[in-house]
């Protein structure tokens, strides 16, 4: 089952924090620091730079690490990655789906209709937020909260990916409200020392998944 490989961290590479050129050197040491998913994502960005960023996290994480293309199937399918996020807007789920038939496919959703619809289109998780406030996404939507990601995750047996304004503090009761991953973007990427930030985030979330 694709979505069982989806659960802990969940570290994005965004374009908006972190030099594309620099993107394969920055999953080196997400996976240095245990990082087991990460994804790219580059808004506003040359598809020829996007691509060859591609290629870079996917080099690092061969073999280590679950390689997800933000938005794009196209760079997912020709840099070799393990899956694609989709938001409600990019190309639908069935036909990503016929181009990626074995991939991890996630969609981005915001209410427990478009969950339900995610399930029956056949996605392997879904996101959910903002959680809290975030810097990252200027086309957020207001915060949902902790109540809102735990009620979604009694009514959804897909595994959510919960995102936005998750540090290290909260990584943890984010996944005690009902999250099966915690996607975090500013608060690894603009951390002194990234490396360290995403190791103690992974030391604190463990002793539960452990418990899964
Ligand atoms: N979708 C909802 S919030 C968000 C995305 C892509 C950005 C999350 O970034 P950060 O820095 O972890 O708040
Ligand atoms: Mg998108």
């Amino acid at each position: 089952m694709n979505g069982d490989k989806i659960k802990g961290l969940y570290c994005v590479i965004d374009s908006a924090w972190v030099e594309l050129s620099a993107a394969g050197k920055t999953a080196e040491k997400l996976i240095r620091a245990g990082a087991g998913i990460i994804q790219l994502r580059a808004k506003n960005e040359g598809s020829k730079a996007v691509l060859e960023a591609a290629f870079g996290v996917r080099a690092a994480t061969r073999g280590k690490a679950i390689f997800i293309v933000n938005d794009r199937v196209d760079i997912a399918l020709l840099s070799e990655a393990d899956g694609v996020h989709l938001g409600q807007d990019d190309i639908p789920l069935k036909d990503a789906r016929e181009l990626m038939p074995s991939a991890i496919i996630g969609l981005s959703t915001h209410n427990l209709e478009e969950a339900h619809e995610a399930r029956f289109l056949g996605a392997d998780y879904i996101s959910f937020g903002p959680i809290f406030q975030t810097k990252t996404k200027k086309d957020a939507d207001t915060p949902k909260g902790l109540e809102r990601l735990k009620a979604l995750a009694d009514e959804v047996s897909l595994p959510i990916v919960a995102i936005g304004g998750i540090t290290a503090d909260t990584a943890l009761p984010v996944l005690e409200a009902g999250a099966a991953s915690v996607a975090i973007i500013s608060d690894i990427l603009l951390a002194d020392d990234m490396q360290g930030r995403t190791e103690e985030i992974i030391s604190r979330i463990r002793p539960l998944l452990e418990k899964r």
